[in-house]
């Protein structure tokens, strides 16, 4: 039985990929920080019904002993480095946090395999917010990169170290340059998130209207279920590698609003209030990813389109607050 180790693994995409890998055979083994909050941890685990067939260990990427205990312990075949303070907005508030968790944590994280446990393959969560203040219109792997947040700064660390350690030691280290995605287990901070959580509470009669910042920022989204899938793909090939993972399609944040709000059956217009306190100190205007190479030598292709992912992410958040009006 193959043995998949996973950073991250109470976050969205964490969650997705456990169950993607259990389905797969695998033995998932996945790392949780202490928490007071201990009846909290592994809430997206649990709403996926995978959380008893984990095992959760103890650990944080900003404590390298505890990686080299781990590694050295458990020795996986795969680690799937997908820890971060991955919040754009909270990345100017806390640049030193967001510099050690995101950026020098995955290089503890090398630095535990290189010691440790060398021949395991590597996965680190690369992010298109490295391309920032775009280069060229449509990104893909030799775009060149301009980060506009901490967060990017970190993650472009993280992701050149990744690419250093291949190179250096001979790891197998890849790096997917993953855009957004999304799906009912998403943080409600994020965007899309904020909008359908929004729309079901205006549906349901609890608010009256929706918060927004920069409406105008477009992105490339897709579903987090389709990308976990390209994260496992990149570290069953023989040579170690960097991929941009996309849909290939980018609209505004406004368009997506009226995507959600169409389909509970409201008008986007009517409940839009435009929130300055929601603008950034620096944004990034626009993404649109060319995921061609993954096509082409991964057989990768996103399958959930745009609107369907927005109905689901609008029901499953009505039937959240319907659940809990008992
Ligand atoms: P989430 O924010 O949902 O999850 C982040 C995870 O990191 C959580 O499990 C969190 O644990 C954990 N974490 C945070 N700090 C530490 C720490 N110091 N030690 C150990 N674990 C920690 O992120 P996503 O699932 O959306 O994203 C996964 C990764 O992919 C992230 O690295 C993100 O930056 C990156 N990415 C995401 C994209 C997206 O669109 N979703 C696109 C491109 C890249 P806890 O539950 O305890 O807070
Ligand atoms: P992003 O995602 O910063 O792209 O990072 P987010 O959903 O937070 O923002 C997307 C765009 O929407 C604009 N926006 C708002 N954003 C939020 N959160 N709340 C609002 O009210 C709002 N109004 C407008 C933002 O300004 C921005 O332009 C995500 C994270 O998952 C990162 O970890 C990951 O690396 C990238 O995606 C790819």
């Amino acid at each position: 039985m193959k043995k998949a180790f996973i950073t991250g693994v109470t976050g969205q995409d964490g969650a997705y990929l456990s169950k993607f890998l259990l389905g797969k055979g695998y033995h998932v083994i996945g790392m949780i920080r202490r928490s007071a909050s201990s009846d909290m941890i592994g809430e997206r685990l649990r709403w996926l019904g995978i959380l008893g067939q984990i095992e959760l260990v103890d650990g944080d990427l900003i404590d390298l002993s505890s990686l080299i205990r781990l590694m050295g312990t458990h020795k996986p075949d795969e680690v799937y480095n997908l820890a971060a303070q991955s919040f754009v907005a909270t990345s100017w508030q806390q640049p030193l946090l967001t510099g050690e968790v995101t950026g020098l944590g995955a290089v503890n994280m090398l630095e535990a395999l290189r010691l440790m446990h060398p021949s395991a393959r590597f996965y680190q969560a690369s992010s298109s917010e490295m391309f920032g203040n775009i280069r060229a219109p449509v990104q893909n792997e030799t775009t060149p990169f301009y980060p506009r947040s901490p967060y990017a700064a970190a993650k472009l660390y993280a992701h050149w170290m990744t690419v250093n350690y291949r190179e250096s030691f001979g790891l197998h280290a890849s790096s997917g340059i993953l855009f957004n995605h999304e799906s009912p287990l998403r943080g409600v901070e994020f965007v899309t998130r904020h909008i359908t959580d929004g729309v079901a509470q205006i549906k349901l009669g609890l608010a009256s209207e929706l918060k927004l910042g920069n409406v105008h920022a477009t992105r490339d989204w897709g579903h987090a279920r389709d990308y976990v899938q390209a994260m496992w793909l990149m570290l069953q090939q023989d040579v170690p590698d960097d991929y941009v993972i996309a849909t290939g399609r980018t609209v505004s944040v406004q368009d997506f609003a009226g995507m959600a709000f169409a389909h509970a059956g409201l008008n986007a217009a009517d409940f839009i209030r435009l929130d300055p306190a929601r603008l950034r100190p620096a944004e990034v205007d626009a993404l649109h990813g060319d995921a061609a190479k993954a096509a082409e030598k991964l057989g990768w292709r996103a399958h959930v389109a745009l609107e369907a992912m927005a109905a689901e992410m609008v029901d499953a958040d009505i039937a959240r607050y319907q659940r809990k009006a008992g």
